[in-house]
């Protein structure tokens, strides 16, 4: 059924940009009439807004999407994703029409929401609501960045906006409450947001739960607020201009009508539901759109929209010509500034990596990072970043370096605030902008925080950097006491995820995440002094890289031990400890230390065999975390001492003595595996448990044992 509509239009628009307007809101509600699934109505109501940013505002050059000093632009309601993949056809990047047709289908261009390296113009993987906003942030804090550190008197090489569209869901989202304090806080005055305030979302009108004074709350983060009638192109064109005078974030609340011109417009069910062929056809008629044909773009319509590839070319011209007088005036700056945004490293940055000896004292896994930090960032000036207000506990801060801040945005120690999840997506968009290598930091536990931006950073195969610190279940009690957070690390696609023994583990796992081009890399500290270990000593290096190595080994094993102890970070040194024990019971022991998961998974079978040899059945993982998961290294015959509780407020002797972390029941578990596997009638799957239920034996899953 269809409603007749007056004849719908914008606000002083003449014909041409009418046209070009009904074109992305044809191109977007045929993408999903022929997906038979997607979001018509965002695309609708946000065309006319797309179309003055594009086309007048925005710099870009279609033909080279990676141009150091385009403008940003964020989606950051992904969900309406055929509104860019039509702009991006539209003003000529490498995306068909063809590709539009093929919206939501196998490995298409153009997924259901856009992805970051992907589909080439897309500047960060939208749809987990908020993240492009607080994406945004970090994209605008990179340029102010990399603007304080590169542009000198009369050479502005770096000099562009960050521009959004976000949505009621984005604005509700908790993330964009800490993007927006942070941004105003930081006066980040190229920042250019336009909310598309249509009062709908998925249940009906916002009025039911959304009732916040959006524009006096930006307006108290600092932000530059005005309110425009989104259809009108006079005030689009007006706000952007004013945007652009003032110094601080600019929030462009503009009312628009989802599903514009269709016959759903200003209800929920022109959200996410294809408008059907009766639908589309009276949009199209609605709208006066020249033809009903699907995917028809008018000649000259095209010819108007593909102007930017010639204006995007002139442009880049230009920036070329000025990056040229920069060059021969500044060769050194100008060379530096390509190797960054190239992303690729210095020569020579890992030469003189600290390294570390049972002589050099005990020190905890986050001291000892800050020292392989500090060396980083003297060596690699494109590392930046900070922690959600811990900085001296993570050991994140750089002592030599001075804070970032609204007057200092050269500096490279950063204040996130007590703002995790924000945190997480300012170092995405960072990280997406290029030029820097970002890093965030704060406890374990507030991973949980964190880990839709760690998330995405993974599926659009980035390498931003994560410090983890206070690993374990202790002192504060079972809110801080991390279990099941390294293990859900592990599990997350593309992520490596480190968990160093000592000092030199501690560089290893440094040096293999600044090495790694197209994923995150996860860095997970203790605060417990910890020996630094002979075994390390000139090994760490190689084995670190390959996920897991053979850190100790009785004589004589001969490559054929008894039993294998497999151990991770603090739990390492006391597999090491636990080894003469055993030895003394006339075992042969071999010691693995396993700091990367992931890494090791990719080994070639016949390393991971050489590791972990498959006629030894005997295999003992310690590792103060969830046991879950281990069977796959240590099979059904082997055994976890582990955690599967909550951890405890207690001190770290009584509660280490308490769940099992110490030579006796390290012990006392071999002992038992030990008759276990002797006693050939005993059933596989038995459990056997220590007083406090953190230690199984047995009843491992094979599936995937080396
Ligand atoms: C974090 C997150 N939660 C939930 C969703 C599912 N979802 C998609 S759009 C949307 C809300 C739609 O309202 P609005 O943001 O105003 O978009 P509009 O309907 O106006 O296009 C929701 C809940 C999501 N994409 N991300
Ligand atoms: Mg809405």
């Amino acid at each position: 059924m269809t409603t007749m509509l007056a004849r719908a239009g914008e606000q002083h628009a003449n014909e041409t940009e009418q046209l070009a307007i009904n074109t992305i809101r044809a191109l977007s509600i045929d993408g999903v009439q022929q997906a038979n699934s997607g979001h018509p109505g965002a695309p609708l109501g946000q065309a006319a807004i797309a179309y003055v940013l594009w086309h007048k505002y925005l710099h870009h050059n279609p033909r080279n999407p990676k141009w150091a000093d385009r403008d940003r632009f964020i989606l950051s309601s992904g969900h309406g994703s055929m509104l860019l993949y039509s702009l991006l056809y539209l003003t000529g990047y490498d995306l068909s029409l063809d590709d539009l047709k093929a919206f939501r289908t196998w490995e298409s261009k153009t997924p259901g929401h856009p992805e970051f390296n992907h589909t080439a113009g897309v500047e960060t993987t939208t749809g987990p609501l908020g993240q492009g906003f607080s994406n945004g942030v970090g994209m605008a804090m990179a340029e102010a960045h990399l603007a304080a550190v590169f542009n000198k008197a009369g050479h502005e090489v770096v000099n562009h906006y960050t521009y959004a569209i976000c949505s009621d869901g984005d604005l509700e989202e908790g993330i964009s409450h800490e993007a927006a304090s942070l941004a105003g806080h930081l006066k980040l005055g190229k920042l250019i947001y336009f909310y598309d305030d249509n009062h709908i979302s998925i249940e009906g009108d916002t009025d039911i739960t959304f009732t916040d004074d959006t524009g006096r709350r930006f307006e108290a983060y600092g932000w530059h607020v005005q309110h425009i009638d989104g259809h009108d192109l006079e005030e689009i064109d007006n706000a952007l201009e004013e945007a652009h005078k003032d110094a601080r974030p600019s929030l462009i609340i503009a009312r628009t009508h989802i599903g514009f011109g269709s016959p759903v417009q200003d209800s929920d069910k022109a959200h996410g539901s294809p408008l059907g062929p009766d639908g589309v056809k009276a949009t199209k008629e609605n709208l006066g759109y020249p033809s009903l044909e699907p995917f028809y773009v008018d000649e000259g319509a095209l010819k108007d929209w593909r102007t930017a590839v010639e204006k995007g070319a002139q442009l880049e011209q230009g920036w070329n010509e000025k990056f040229a007088a920069y060059r021969s005036e500044y060769p050194h700056e100008a060379a530096e500034f390509e190797r960054r945004m190239a992303g690729k490293l210095p020569e020579g940055w890992a030469n003189d990596l600290p390294t570390f000896t049972p002589e050099s004292g005990e020190i905890a896994g986050r001291d000892s990072s800050n020292k392989v930090l500090v060396y980083l960032s003297a060596k690699l000036p494109e590392l930046i970043g900070g922690s959600a207000d811990l900085g001296t506990s993570n050991g994140t801060y750089v002592k030599t370096e001075l804070s970032y801040g609204p007057d200092s945005y050269q500096k490279r120690n950063i204040h996130f605030g007590v703002r995790e999840h924000n945190m997480g997506g300012v170092v995405v968009g960072m990280s997406e902008h290029g030029g820097v290598r970002p890093f965030g930091a704060t406890f374990l536990i507030f991973y949980d925080y964190m880990r839709p931006p760690v998330r995405l950073a993974a599926l659009s195969r980035i390498n931003p950097l994560f410090v983890y610190t206070h690993d374990s279940f202790y002192e504060d009690g079972p809110t801080h006491g991390p279990v099941e957070q390294l293990m859900g690390m592990r599990m997350v696609p593309n992520t490596l995820s480190f968990r160093p023994a000592d000092g030199n583990e501690v560089a290893a796992s440094w040096k293999c995440m600044i090495e790694q081009t197209a994923r995150p890399g996860i860095i997970i500290l203790g605060r417990q002094k910890l020996p630094n270990l002979a075994e390390t000593v000139g090994k760490a290096i190689e084995g670190v890289a390959k996920g897991a190595y053979v850190l100790s080994e009785s004589e004589g094993a001969n490559g054929n031990p008894d039993v294998v102890l497999i151990a991770t970070g603090s739990e390492v040194s006391l597999a090491i400890k636990s080894k003469p024990e055993l030895e003394q019971q006339g075992l042969k022991v071999r010691v693995v230390s396993m700091p990367a998961w992931n890494l090791f998974e990719e080994q070639e079978q016949s390393y991971r065999d050489q590791v972990l040899p498959p006629s030894v059945k005997l295999r003992l993982a310690i590792e103060a975390g969830s046991p879950f998961g281990w069977e796959r290294w240590v099979g059904s015959e082997g055994g976890v001492i582990g955690i599967n509780r909550f951890g405890v407020s207690a001190s770290s002797t009584v509660s280490m003595e308490k769940f099992g972390f110490n030579v006796d029941n390290v012990v006392q578990t071999v002992t038992k595996m030990l008759a276990k596997s002797k006693d050939t009638n005993n059933k596989a799957q038995e459990q056997v448990q220590s007083q406090d239920g953190s230690t199984s034996v047995g009843g491992a899953d094979t599936s995937r044992d080396s």
